[in-house]
């Protein structure tokens, strides 16, 4: 079933651009990260240094054929034209992006659609337009988006998943090992990071670490 597939891949949600590695190999890192037992990855390839044109859709299909070999979900940032050219698995928009629906209706039924959320009117908007799952963030406070709005904490995620008990919801934001565990009680299906994982010494530890947490959390 789709719902559950997608409510499984929320668990563990990596997201990278090549901005946010350091003293690593971008496809090192995301390989590692696979390794340690993420379920989703969004490539979001944004700011200074960011790759773009030929560069962007070759590192993009590394990144494809790499998550096609650990069979997890491949889902793009924003760029709907780079999402078809590659035939991913699903694109994520923010509210200042391209407007859901308008993604909804060019990459058809198939493809999963993330909407990123901040209250209930949001969140009401991305039910009625088909999103597959929704982000709700900043939890927590975050270095890595320098134009992220106010933090929710995990209260809103609480209230979303009240008011939405099926939409498949993950938490994001200044997301660590140390305060994952309210995100997760407060009824978010899992977490996505960044920095968390990209800027670790080691991101498969990162990951594993974070992957046995959430397992033992939430049973999956
Ligand atoms: N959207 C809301 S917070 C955020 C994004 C993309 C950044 C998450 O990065 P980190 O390093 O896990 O806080
Ligand atoms: N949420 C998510 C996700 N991705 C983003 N890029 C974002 C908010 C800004 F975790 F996928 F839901
Ligand atoms: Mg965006």
């Amino acid at each position: 079933m789709r719902r559950a597939d997608v409510r499984t891949a929320m668990g563990l949600y990596f997201i990278m651009g090549t901005p946010n590695v350091h003293n690593q190999e971008p496809l090192a890192v995301l390989e590692a990260a696979l390794r340690g037992g993420i379920t989703c990855f969004q490539l979001r390839e944004k700011g200074e240094n960011a790759l773009q044109g030929d560069a962007l859709l070759g590192f993009a299909k590394k990144c494809q054929a790499l998550c096609r070999l650990y069979r997890v979900p491949f889902i793009i940032n924003d760029d709907v034209d780079l999402a078809l050219a590659l035939n991913v698995d699903g694109v994520h928009v923010g509210q200042d992006d391209e407007q859901a629906a308008l993604v909804r209706k060019r990459i058809g039924p198939d493809k999963w659609l993330g909407v990123s959320t901040h209250n209930l009117d949001e969140m009401k908007l991305a039910e009625a337009i088909g999103a597959d799952y929704v982000g709700i963030g900043p939890v927590y406070p975050t270095a890595t988006k320098l134009d992220a709005s106010v933090v929710v904490g995990p209260e809103l995620i609480g209230e979303m998943r009240s008011a939405f008990p099926d939409m498949p919801i993950v938490g994001i934001g200044g997301i660590s090992l140390a305060n994952l565990i309210p995100a997760l009680h407060a009824g978010a299906d899992g977490v996505a990071v960044i920095s968390a994982i990209a800027s670790a010494e080691n991101p498969q530890e990162a990951a594993k670490s974070f992957s046995k947490e959430i397992t033992l959390i939430l049973n999956k």
